[in-house]
């Protein structure tokens, strides 16, 4: 039998609005811009992938547009006339040449194993050693700057059974007037939700300290990116005294970063998220890594469409624990899909779908119609 090759790669910018604004310190979303790419191979079979981030510069190293020229430009010469099934050949041929872009690297990956699970007749799951778990928790971000609104919104997906974790942004105001947004919030929900935050390191070391501490009286139950990515031991001693565990996101921007937090003991949960460790087989080695120290897991996003939420799916549905369930929510931030038949959401949970590859079909003329010109 000979074997497949790559054919083409093809990297489209796709913009699309979201239901509101979306604040997080760093930047107020007002629509989502997602790179979809696209791997055709010889057998006629295509696989696809997204890199998706936040904000465009604002939130990591890649924007949107750095990552489609960086993928014409570099991914694609080294992939094209490749074997299209040899997943640990292609991606070891790209990290010999390119360094970071670990958002292009998850989504060249995520099309490899679509591709791939096409053509074994495999869902990404399975490929991916088979899932644990059929579907996963999903939390939602209350981030609409206002707080009746936010607890209006909170009480919705509760009553919808859509989700029951609510995750708050802070970080953009005064500390206090942030805690005291939070401590309504929590107030209005009581135990009929977990609530937490992201601060998406807005605070300096001295602020920390006593931000959780307050947060922790509020009933607060996971504080995230309190400090800056950079100083692992401030956030190693805000954990020490914090009241509430702490989350490293920002801090992990690849594989080697988790293994470093973890060396220092600088958080006791990570945010798994495939576009930080170059795609889903990458956020596995992380999440290895956090397993092996003792470290919880939580699946994190940076807001993907469809197709990048799916492929984070199917990673976190292999893994033996995930206790602080998943974010995965990005397609409902948004007003449109470019998928024919949208993720699944019922009872709190995000499905992992059970057909080939990742389980998507792209909708043609919607992705024709919101692609970047
Ligand atoms: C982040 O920092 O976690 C994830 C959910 C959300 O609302 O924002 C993202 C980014
Ligand atoms: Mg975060």
């Amino acid at each position: 039998m000979t074997s497949p090759l790559i054919e083409s790669l093809e990297a489209l910018i796709v913009d699309l609005p979201t239901i509101r604004p979306h604040k997080l310190a760093m930047h107020t979303m007002q629509n989502q811009t997602l790179v979809i790419v696209r791997l055709r191979c010889s057998d006629g079979i295509e696989g696809v992938g997204e890199a998706t981030t936040i904000g465009g510069l604002s939130y990591a190293g890649e924007s949107p547009e750095s990552i489609k020229t960086n993928l014409d430009n570099y991914f694609a010469p080294l992939l094209v006339g490749q074997p299209a099934g040899n997943i640990n050949a292609a991606m070891l041929r790209i990290d010999r040449v390119v360094r970071g872009n670990t958002f292009a690297k998850s989504a060249v990956e995520t099309a490899l194993l679509d591709a791939q699970g096409k053509r074994l007749g495999l869902p990404v799951a399975e490929l991916l050693g088979g899932r644990v778990r059929d579907g996963l928790e999903v939390a939602w971000t209350l981030a609409s700057g206002d707080t009746g609104k936010d607890i209006d919104e909170a009480e919705r997906m509760l009553d919808l059974r859509r989700h029951r974790i609510f995750k708050l942004k802070i970080g953009a105001q005064e500390p206090a007037r942030d805690i005291a947004h939070v401590a309504a919030i929590k107030k209005a929900l009581g135990d009929r939700a977990s609530v937490r935050v992201d601060v998406n390191q807005a605070w300096s070391e001295a602020v920390a300290l006593r931000g959780c501490q307050l947060l922790g009286d509020a009933g607060v139950d996971l504080i995230e990116q309190p400090t800056p990515r950079h100083d692992r031991q401030a956030q190693a001693r805000v954990s020490a005294r914090s009241p509430v565990p702490v989350m490293a996101d920002e801090a992990i921007e690849s594989v080697e970063d988790s293994f470093a937090l973890a060396r220092a003991g600088s958080a006791p949960v990570f945010a798994l998220k495939i576009a930080k460790n170059g795609g889903p087989r990458a956020v596995l080695r992380s999440a290895y890594i956090a397993e092996a120290a003792g470290i919880g897991l939580y699946g994190g996003t940076m807001l993907e469409g469809s197709v990048g939420t799916l492929a984070a799916a199917h990673a976190f549905a292999t893994l033996a624990r995930l206790e602080w369930h998943t974010e995965l929510f990005g397609p409902l931030l948004l007003t449109e899909d470019i998928l024919v038949e949208v993720p699944l959401y019922r009872d709190f949970q995000l499905m992992i779908p059970t057909d080939p590859g990742l389980g998507v079909v792209l909708d043609e003329e919607r992705l024709q119609h919101f692609r970047r010109r």
